[in-house]
């Protein structure tokens, strides 16, 4: 079954030292003694490179030979992270290259350190895609993705007095050494003109879209290794270059300033990712950046299909293409409008085929996140897509009508347009019509979608909604970023955890063993102090290990309620003040997170965040008893140092905000005790591990919807609870923020006057379950145990688990 693995590289110390001497000359151009680290970091990238592509080829030729069914995992966001150490550890080399980098003379980490991470992507969506190649290609599924390669990924976050303040990530400014340019892969992208209507010879009504503007894509294609090396997928990534006939137009005219300007200007295309894990709602550019990966993406899907079938009733037999969110929606219409525009296949058979080709995944029911984009926009950019958009509503409708006559209002509310305003386009409809299956993300986030955003839909088409609980790869969360406590697993339970991650149960009596919990102790420990040199050295706070590490990780957003945190804070050390003595836990409660660059009351939070720090980091009553953290720049990176230092992991967002988390599982996998409400994943993170062995507290998805029915006021709450007034009043009085006392005045107002995230409500809640955790932490072996018991329940937040439901509920292939 396909052509033979010729295997040209050897692994063993000896070779891979070869492979390094020869690159830092022949692909870099230095030699040893003018090496510079970012040197031998890109030698060590092309030696690893060359080991992973020669399970490249041999992987898609076998895909090819036996005529595989592929998934094709469409995103605008792939956050990948450092490639290096993950591509060592998948390929079961990561030693023998440690030890040839040292044999050469060669600082290992500082190599290591030197890449610059691939930030393609905001936040959770972007990530569990990352996580999910990494599981399809460690399943053996034939599993692509598709994506953007901006020029600037996320934006790098500064923290100057206390504000953020963003600069671009120039990431390719000295080459990406995990990317292959592929310049013969390129598809023209059309944009503009319109449509003209005309009779076939058949006398069949076609349409026909002209007088575009086009771009073209071409495509980078990058190598994603599973676990063991024997399966290296693709990742396709689209950047945008000017048509030739373009800049000839213009050239041709003698007019070479104009010709170059408009030329960078249709690059624009792929620039910039927009750093808002929301939507960008009513940005052209934006709605322009989506189609255009779809259009490329189709026309590669397609074409690759073509190559080996010419009957299209076996597309969905072939390929399952799952859209990561709405972004990807267009793909429901530029599918039908290739199939019939371009290919002649009748309307309904198309339709057919689009449908049982595509499926939807939900990662929001945030109302400001539901993408819609205006019927105006539309007509002007992708006029030939609003057409086939208005007939598939219209026949949808039609089908809904026949089947509820006389229900005008439900016609109105699954419509695919939303008449009321400006008219536009709900893509979160047009995804759900156009797919055999929808998911959401953990149970509870499902069961919302069903009951609330998705109801009319679930009700006309039952089952079609079903779950999809998110998972994270082991290999990264375990097994590259906490080396030590691998290692004690491994020691223990074997090696078979990082494919079988249930198998981690076997930890489980292990936590009653007082020797066991000793060495886990020790490695939290080391973990915490690798932690603390790190904020020494870039932040100048001093921390203590032996304080509990508590930590929120995540982008800073309200329903998130890094204020919540804040309070808490602000509380404790109010009490530590009033009582100088008290014998309190230590803490350093660690924050770190971006917000949008517009997003101006999250920026306020991080500038009080910063300013709450700096009083109490220098308040000599407090000393080790409470510091304050944050941590500029949160990325993937940081967030490998961070999980596995910390005790406690903060999942405070109000229930039924978060769709499902993906840092609780990870931090819950590095042996951290959980502080959340019901709410996304942390519910089935409960079921596993037990809600005696987390911190759960406040209002369930089901009360937070009834308060807010009601009527809720936050005045009564702060009346009711000292700690939460005194808080409030310190941060009103300019207590943080005495070169400017009004400086939070906006977030005195939210949490006063209308708190729609309920931080008043769960406040006392909260600050039970944070005096339970003291109470705890106090008795480290028990603490210990817990933190053991997490481990060993986390089997089930694996993403292969969760590649391996979609890939039997959903994409129809084995694994
Ligand atoms: O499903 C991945 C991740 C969830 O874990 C988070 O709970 C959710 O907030 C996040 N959603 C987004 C918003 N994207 N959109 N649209 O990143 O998805």
């Amino acid at each position: 079954v396909g052509p033979p693995v010729v295997k040209l590289l050897d692994d063993d110390v000896e070779s891979i030292k070869y492979s390094l001497a020869s690159h830092l000359l022949y692909s870099v151009g230095k030699e040893p003694i003018s090496a510079t680290a970012r040197d031998w970091f890109m030698a060590a990238a092309y030696a690893v490179r060359d080991r992973v592509s020669e399970h490249w080829m041999p992987t898609l030729n076998r895909y090819y030979a036996e005529d595989r069914k592929r998934v094709y995992y469409m995103s605008m966001e792939f956050l990948i992270g450092r490639t290096l150490s993950n591509s060592m550890i998948n390929l079961g080399i990561y030693d023998t290259v440690k030890q040839a980098v040292t044999d050469m003379g060669v600082d290992f980490d500082e190599v290591l350190g030197w890449e610059v991470e691939a930030a393609l992507g905001n936040g959770g969506l972007g990530r569990l895609a990352a996580c999910l190649l990494d599981s399809m290609a460690t399943l053996g599924v034939p599993g692509f993705g598709y994506g953007i390669r901006y020029d600037y990924g996320m934006f790098t976050q500064h923290v100057e007095h206390g504000w953020q303040v963003e600069s671009p990530e120039n990431w390719l400014r000295y080459g990406n050494p995990w990317e292959f340019a592929r310049p013969g892969i390129i598809y023209p992208v059309r944009f503009g003109g319109r449509v003209v209507h005309y009779k076939d010879v058949l006398g069949h009504t076609r349409a026909q879209w002209m007088d575009t503007e086009e771009v073209m894509a071409m495509a980078y294609d990058v190598p994603i290794p599973g676990y063991g090396g024997k399966t290296v997928n693709n990742l396709r990534l689209w950047t945008a270059k000017s048509t030739r006939e373009f800049d000839l137009k213009y050239f041709n005219a003698g007019n070479y300033i104009e010709a170059v300007r408009d030329k960078a200007e249709s690059e624009t295309l792929s620039k910039v990712l927009y750093p808002s894990d929301l939507t960008d709602r009513g940005k052209e550019l934006r709605f322009k950046q989506e189609y255009f990966f779809v259009a490329a993406s189709i026309q590669d899907i397609l074409s690759r299909f073509r190559k080996a079938h010419s009957d299209w009733d076996k597309l969905p037999d072939k390929v399952a293409v799952q859209l990561n969110d709405t972004h990807p929606a267009m793909v429901v219409a530029e599918l039908m409008r290739v199939l019939v525009d371009e290919y002649q296949i009748d309307w309904h058979r198309a339709w057919a085929l689009t449908r049982a080709t595509c499926a939807y995944t939900n990662h929001t029911l945030l109302p400001e996140a539901l993408e819609t984009w205006p019927v105006d926009l539309f007509q002007r950019v992708l006029p030939r897509h609003l057409e086939i958009i208005f007939q598939l509503n219209h026949e949808f409708l039609q089908e809904v009508r026949h089947r509820h006559p006389g229900d005008n209002d439900l016609l109105r509310r699954v419509s695919v347009i939303a008449e009321e305003g400006d008219r536009r386009v709900r893509m979160g409809h047009l995804a759900v019509i156009g797919s055999h299956k929808v998911n959401g993300v953990a149970a509870i986030h499902t069961g919302l979608m069903k009951s609330t955003i998705f109801s009319d839909f679930d009700h006309l088409n039952p089952g079609k909604i079903n779950n999809k609980t998110n998972g994270v790869t082991p290999r990264r969360w375990l097994l590259l970023s906490n080396p030590g406590l691998a290692a004690l697993i491994s020691g223990k339970i074997g090696t078979d955890w990082v494919i079988h991650l249930d198998h981690l149960k076997k930890l489980e009596p292990l936590a009653a063993d007082a020797e066991f919990r000793t060495q886990f102790s020790a490695v939290k420990h080391a973990n915490k102090v690798r932690l603390a040199e790190v904020i020494s050295q870039r932040l100048g706070v001093d921390i203590n290990p032996a304080s509990l590490f508590d930590v929120q990780i995540k982008r800073i957003h309200e329903y998130k309620r890094q204020l919540l945190n804040v309070l808490h804070v602000i509380s404790r050390y109010s009490r530590i003040r009033a009582n100088p003595l008290v014998d309190v836990v230590p803490r350093v409660v660690i924050i770190g997170g971006k917000a949008a660059p517009g997003y101006l009351l999250a920026k306020l939070i991080i500038k009080l965040i910063n300013d709450v720090a700096d009083v109490v980091n220098n308040d000599p009553l407090v000393g080790d008893k409470l510091k304050v953290v944050f941590v500029p720049n949160y990325n993937v990176s940081t967030a490998e140092l961070v999980m596995p230092a910390a005790d406690l992991s903060e999942q405070i967002s109000t229930a039924g905000t978060e769709a499902s988390g993906t840092g609780n599982m990870k931090m819950s996998m590095n042996g951290a005790l959980t502080i959340g409400t019901w709410d996304g994943a942390n519910v089935e993170i409960c079921e596993e591990v037990g809600e005696e062995n987390m911190f759960l507290f406040g209002l369930t998805a089901q009360e937070v919807a009834r308060l807010r029915i009601d009527g809720y006021s936050p005045r009564a709450a702060i009346a009711a609870n000292q700690d939460l007034k005194r808080a409030i009043d310190l941060i009103a009085s300019g207590y943080f923020s005495p070169d400017e006392p009004e400086r939070f005045g906006a977030i005195v107002d939210i949490l006063t006057n209308s708190d729609h995230y309920l931080l008043t409500a769960d406040f006392a809640g909260y600050m039970t379950a944070q005096e339970r955790v003291d109470e705890l932490y106090r008795d480290q072996p028990e603490w210990n145990r817990k933190a053991i018991l997490n481990v060993a329940r986390m089997g089930k937040f694996s993403s292969d688990r969760t590649v391996s439901e979609y890939a039997r509920d959903i994409w129809g292939v084995p694994v």
